[in-house]
């Protein structure tokens, strides 16, 4: 549900972004890259619905446009309840010549009874600069979220 976009949740992937604009501010080129044009791809994903814990969340992102060079994409990751195995997840970017990346997240089937949860991710544009053309153009929805299943029961009292 879109609603979640707002929700302050867990950001995962800020190590990755930072150091992303830091090497990028640090070539110093002015040069444009080649996907700073009007031609830039269309990235959308998709994810189901929900899983059971200890299978991994699975999102699949897709472009469609200039495929010709890698191109790193700029997620924010929530997550409610506790069904991660690594909160460090890694940058994750097209090879060049990819039309697909996938990202999977593995999650932990532990023997703790917990209510279900979800995890949550928000494709956002990549190094925005009002009145530029983006490096690629996220396509709606923005947010899909899998809600994890617990698959344990109450321990008998
Ligand atoms: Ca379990
Ligand atoms: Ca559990």
């Amino acid at each position: 549900m879109f609603v979640h976009t707002i929700r302050l949740g867990a950001l995962l992937a800020v190590a990755a972004v930072i150091a992303a604009f830091a090497s990028i501010a640090s070539a110093g080129t002015p040069e444009v890259p080649p996907a700073m044009r009007d031609d830039a791809p269309v990235v959308s994903f998709t994810a189901p619905d929900s899983i059971t814990e200890g299978e991994p969340a699975v999102f699949t992102f897709t472009r469609v446009g200039g495929l010709s060079s890698d191109l790193a994409l700029n997620l924010d990751f929530f997550l409610e309840g506790r069904f991660l195995l690594d909160y460090e997840i890694g940058e994750l970017r097209f090879a060049a010549g990819e039309a697909e990346a996938v990202l999977s997240i593995p999650t932990e089937d532990d023997d703790t009874p917990e209510p279900d949860g979800y995890i949550g991710v928000h494709l956002q544009p990549r190094y925005y600069t009002p009145g530029v053309s983006q490096p690629y153009n996220p396509e709606s929805p923005v947010y899909l979220e899998i809600v994890v299943r617990d698959n344990d029961r109450p321990a008998a009292t």
